[in-house]
């Protein structure tokens, strides 16, 4: 006997390539976990006459001669087949796009970083010339929409495009897909976004801003990651975590949501037991209190140091300036010569002031041309130092407007950042 299994908390993606797996396995029995996300389970229960899966719980394990993972690389993330793990004459095959290495060793695999599973899926069945239906194809492409945040993450790739436009010319269902993928958000969790916001604690660590709110809930709440999402959007930090403590059962459920490349949320999940990937990470812990999982969670922040780009590496040094006395001239023909779209002012190791190409348009008499720097320059400089992190020289250049930003270390200049650097920075470009 040939299953198909998906991960546990099944989402659309998960749910969305056991189906498309049952159609590439044809002899093989899709197996659905128990535990199935909000929005998965209202979609099955409208659609309980078109996909009908049996359940793990029912299955003899002993007849189970070949195993399909799909979505999934990591035994933990299988619900009750763990018997299966020590199995040597098990033929086992994955269909995964987590990029971090799993513990499941297949026989054969399609293992491809792209946006979702679903892709993966897709593309073999496409290439198999296997016929999918509107309602089939509607499925598959809520799965790339949500583990894609549709389409916009980070992690999407073209091949993520090529099979969702695949899907449309298929009739996927864009309505539709907007319905099931509403997130959960009534009363109770309305009434937790509230609480979490009227007690928050606020940090800075490692440069990134991070709030943080604890709270006891009781029995299992629907829809809580997408609550720390919008708790995350809301005070508008870089990173949030949610503490929820079910004193009922005892256990502590951790939620974190980060909105910087540079932050990867999954790799400090995993530090407490945890999982997930850069935007979106949960650890759940048991008998724990939330007061010393904070403290264990701050630790493991500070321990992260995955840093990838920091100031030092993104700034241009040693940094050309001119005296305050320079006529504005001279200043032209040096802009000119060097390409540079502004410079700092020194008089002599200090920084007096900040001097852009802008400012020669405020030239206009013919005279103004032999007056000195200081004349024309700002003297209010914002500047930061290599200790602030390179998101918060990002915010600092679009906050205030400007084009350079000087680094400053015990009072001297040792480097600029300027809005070509940012796009580096952005763009993921490879500075010369
Ligand atoms: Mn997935």
């Amino acid at each position: 006997m040939q299953i198909i299994v998906p991960h546990k908390n099944v989402d659309f993606d998960a749910l969305a390539s056991l189906v498309a797996a049952s159609l590439l396995y044809p002899e093989a029995t899709p197996l659905m976990p128990t535990s199935v996300n909000p929005n998965v389970r209202s979609f099955l229960s409208i659609h309980k006459d078109i996909f009908t899966f049996d359940t793990i719980k029912n299955l003899d394990l002993a007849s189970v001669t070949s195993l399909v993972v799909v979505d999934a690389n990591r035994w933990i993330r299988l619900e009750g087949v763990g018997p299966l793990m020590e199995r040597e004459d098990l033929e086992v095959h994955v269909w995964d796009h987590h990029p971090e290495i799993g513990d499941i060793h297949p026989a054969w695999a399609c293992q491809d970083a792209v946006g979702a599973a679903s892709t993966l899926l897709v593309e073999a069945l496409r290439s198999a010339c296997v016929e999918i239906s509107p309602i089939q194809s509607t499925l598959f492409l809520a799965g790339i929409y949500e583990d894609t945040g549709h389409l916009t993450f980070p992690s999407t790739t073209a091949r993520d495009l090529r099979a969702a436009a695949y899907l449309l010319e298929k009739h996927a269902d864009l309505k539709v897909i907007q319905t099931i993928l509403r997130p959960t958000y009534g009363p109770k969790q309305k009434d937790i976004l509230f609480r979490m916001l009227a007690d928050t604690k606020r940090i800075k660590l490692n440069g990134y801003r991070m709030s943080l709110s604890k709270m006891d809930i009781e029995g299992h709440v629907p829809g809580l990651a997408e609550v720390v999402s919008m708790y995350r959007n809301v005070v508008n930090v870089d990173v949030a975590f949610g503490i929820f403590r079910d004193a009922r059962k005892d256990r502590c459920m951790v939620i974190g949501r980060s909105g910087v490349d540079s932050f990867d949320v999954g790799a400090v999940m995993r530090v407490m037991g945890g999982g997930g990937h850069a935007g979106a990470g949960s650890a759940m812990i048991k008998s724990a209190n939330p007061d010393g999982i904070e403290t264990w969670l701050s630790e493991a922040i500070q321990d992260y140091r995955q840093l990838p780009v920091q100031i030092s590496d993104l700034m241009s040094f040693p940094v050309d300036s001119v005296s305050p006395d320079t006529p504005m001239e001279e200043l032209a023909s040096i802009l000119d010569e060097k390409g540079y779209s502004g410079m700092v002012v020194m008089e002599g190791e200090k920084l007096v002031g900040i001097i852009s190409r802008r400012d020669l348009n405020k030239l206009n008499k013919k005279i103004q041309w032999k007056s000195p720097v200081k004349a024309f320059m700002s003297r209010k400089v914002i500047t930061v130092t290599p200790m602030h992190s390179v998101a918060e020289a990002m915010r600092i250049l679009i906050k205030h407007d400007i084009g350079r930003l000087p680094v400053v270390e015990n009072d001297r200049v040792i480097g600029i950042i300027s809005r070509s650097d940012a796009m580096i920075y952005y763009y993921d470009l490879i500075p010369e």
